[in-house]
Order: C-alpha cells, then structure tokens, then sequence
C-alpha cells in the first residue's frame, strides 16, 4: 500500500499532476479541494460552511477536515496506493494523517513537493479563473491563498523534511517532464 502525497502551493499543478498519476498507476485519489466543492454543488450542510471559507481563500477548520479524510480514505479501500492531494495543509492535519494510517496498518510513503515562484503561480491562478467559474481564482483571494499557504502549510514542507519524507520537484515546465520526475520518485518506493 503506497500513501504519496503532493504537496505544494495553490495553482502549483497538484491537482493536474494527480490526475496524470492516476491515469498511469493503479491508485486512488483523495482532492480535498474536489470534496468540498461537490459538498457545495449539492448544497450540504457541509458545503455551505466549506463556502465561507473557500471564498475568503482560508483554510476549512482542521476538525471538519480531518473527520472528512478518514471516511473518504476508508471508502477507497482496498487498493494499491492512494494520492493524497491537497491534504494535509496543515501541521494538526499531519499529524492525524499520521494516526490515521498507523491505526489501518500504514504510512506516508513521499511527500513530493511542486515548487512554483508565487509570480506563476498568481499568473496561473487568475488564467485559470476565466474558465473555472471557481470564486476563490481572482486576484484578492489568490493573494489571500498564497499568504494561507506561506504562514500555514509551507511549515509542513520541514516538517515532512525532518521525517526523512520529502522529495523537492521543479514545478515549472511542460506536464510530462514534471510528471516523469514524480514518476521516478514513485518508482524509488518499490
Ligand atoms: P484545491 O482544490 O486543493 O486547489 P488549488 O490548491 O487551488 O490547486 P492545485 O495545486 O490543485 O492546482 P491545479 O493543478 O488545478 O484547494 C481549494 C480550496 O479548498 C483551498 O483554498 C481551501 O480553502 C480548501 N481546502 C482544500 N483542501 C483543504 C485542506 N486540507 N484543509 C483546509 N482547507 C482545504 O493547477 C492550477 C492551474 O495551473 C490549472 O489551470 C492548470 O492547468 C495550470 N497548470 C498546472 N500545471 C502547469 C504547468 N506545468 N504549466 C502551466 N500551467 C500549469
């Protein structure tokens, strides 16, 4: 069972890069960013709270989002490995990723870090914005995001390092050739 998480700033390609990974290997994906914003397409209880958040650009209290990883987590087993993108983002949602894959036997297997300046990444947070109809991808709450992610999630990235767990990747370039880097770190775990 291989647990790989993608790690990196908002717009850094950790969803497009799942998305490539899943196409090539036999895992799953978790997107917490895609939980939510199913919970709030389908108007849940869940997704009215998620809403308030998400479009200020902060974060979904721990709690909430630690319940919700555990329940989606389960519903993909059995399989070969999951893809954990977006999730943690936080050092309280580490440390219960943590519990909750030692108390089903398991472990992180990599944490592979997207790296993007924040220039590109505003740039393709707002190109991205004229076609997603995504309210949190216009210029304030981007800038909002990005100053989320240097206070709340960019710590994680030592965290992770102290762990032995992180592997940098340039996040800059065509898809493949980022996808093929990513690639040869899966295939280091065996
Ligand atoms: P997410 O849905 O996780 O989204 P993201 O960080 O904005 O984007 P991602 O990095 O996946 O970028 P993408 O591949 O799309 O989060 C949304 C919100 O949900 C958060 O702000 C937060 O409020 C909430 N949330 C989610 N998880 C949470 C958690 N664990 N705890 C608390 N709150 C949580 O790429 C972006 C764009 O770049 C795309 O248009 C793509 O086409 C383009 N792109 C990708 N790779 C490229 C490349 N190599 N070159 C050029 N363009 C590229």
């Amino acid at each position: 069972m291989k647990n790989i998480i993608i790690f990196g700033a908002p717009g850094s390609g950790k969803g497009t890069q799942s998305d490539l990974l899943v196409e090539k290997y036999a895992f799953r994906h978790i997107s917490t960013g895609d939980v939510l914003r199913a919970e709030i397409k389908n108007d849940t209880q869940l997704g009215r709270t998620a809403k308030s958040y998400i479009d200020k650009g902060q974060l979904i209290p721990d709690s909430l989002m630690i319940s919700i990883l555990a329940a989606t987590y389960d519903s993909l087993l059995p399989c070969e490995g999951v893809i954990f993108d977006g999730f943690p983002r936080t050092i309280p949602q580490a440390e219960a990723l943590q519990d909750m894959l030692s108390q089903r036997g398991t472990n992180v297997g990599v944490v592979l870090e997207l790296q993007v300046s924040d220039d590109l990444l505003t740039e393709r947070l707002l190109l991205r914005g004229k076609t997603s109809g995504r309210a949190d991808d216009n210029a304030e709450t981007i800038q909002a995001r990005l100053a989320v992610y240097h206070n709340q999630t960019a710590p994680l990235a030592a965290w992770y390092d102290e762990r032995g767990l992180l592997v940098r990747v340039n996040g800059v370039g065509s898809l493949e050739d980022i996808n093929a880097a990513l690639c040869a770190e899966i295939n280091h775990l065996g």
